[in-house]
């Protein structure tokens, strides 16, 4: 295993923030380690997520290209429950659509075929980069499972390939921190399915049946405020939330 896989690993389970790597590496090797020993302590992957699908996600981090990372369900958060933030480093939220995967998707034809999504969801990230001033590189943040760290999913809905320009609504404490659209997401967030397996060929990873699919943020990541009440509402598809947990 590489030092920065059990650097990383480390930096995450003492929730103690790491520098920069100086050494080089492969992004998705280290990738791989770090899910490798969440596996080990019995972690099972639930699916995977894109970033950096909108401009206002690359604009906020200052990267252009889009990443794919995994979760796993000791990330998963309760629709309506309470997140304990003192797990973490310095967490960031932010509002996803979340796909339900119906076919093992290993290639981008499988990602065209039919029945490749069968339900979507409104949904949240918490991202905790594990690196200090969560300040990285394009590479650093794919070593670092690009930042994942605790999802929340709202009720499915069945897949309707026509929603792809939804209105979301993301709040905090009770006030709207953004506005936006799930067109922001690649144009269309059913391109993010394509996009997945595009990366994944590239990142050696299958996307299994029944696995969650997590499109991107529609909007710039927030710091929660401890106690706060997160909620995200996405036209149609419905709404989520969680309550955070007390800080460290
Ligand atoms: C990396 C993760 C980006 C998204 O939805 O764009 C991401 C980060 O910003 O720390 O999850
Ligand atoms: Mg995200």
């Amino acid at each position: 295993m590489t030092k920065l896989a059990a650097l990383l690993d480390q930096a995450c389970r003492t929730a103690v923030a790491m520098p920069q790597p100086e050494e080089e590496f492969d992004p998705y090797e280290v990738h791989r380690e770090v899910i490798e020993q969440r596996v080990a302590r019995g972690e099972r992957v639930t699916g995977v997520k894109l970033g950096f699908t909108s401009e206002g996600k690359r604009r906020q981090m200052g990267v252009h290209d889009l990443i794919l990372g995994r979760v796993t369900d000791a990330m998963a958060v309760a629709d309506g429950g309470v997140a304990d933030l003192g797990r973490y480093i310095h967490p960031r939220v932010e509002p996803e659509v979340f796909y339900l995967v119906g076919r093992r998707i290993e290639t981008v034809a499988d990602a065209l075929a039919p029945g490749a999504v069968t339900a979507v969801a409104a949904g949240i990230e918490i991202i905790d980069s594990r690196y200090e001033n969560f300040r990285f590189s394009l590479d650093s943040v794919i070593a670092d499972n690009t930042s994942a760290a605790g999802y929340v999913v709202g009720p499915w809905q069945p897949y309707d390939p026509r929603d792809w320009n939804l209105g979301v609504v993301f709040e905090i404490g009770g006030r709207p921190v953004h506005v936006g659209s799930t067109g922001a997401i690649l144009g269309d967030p059913r391109r993010a399915v394509v996009e997945a397996a595009r990366l994944a060929e590239r990142a050696g990873v299958v996307i299994e049946a029944g696995s969650l699919l997590l499109a991107g943020a529609a909007t710039p990541a927030e710091p929660p405020p401890p106690g706060a009440h997160v909620r995200a509402e996405i036209q149609r598809l419905g709404s989520v939330s969680f309550t955070a947990g007390p800080a460290r």
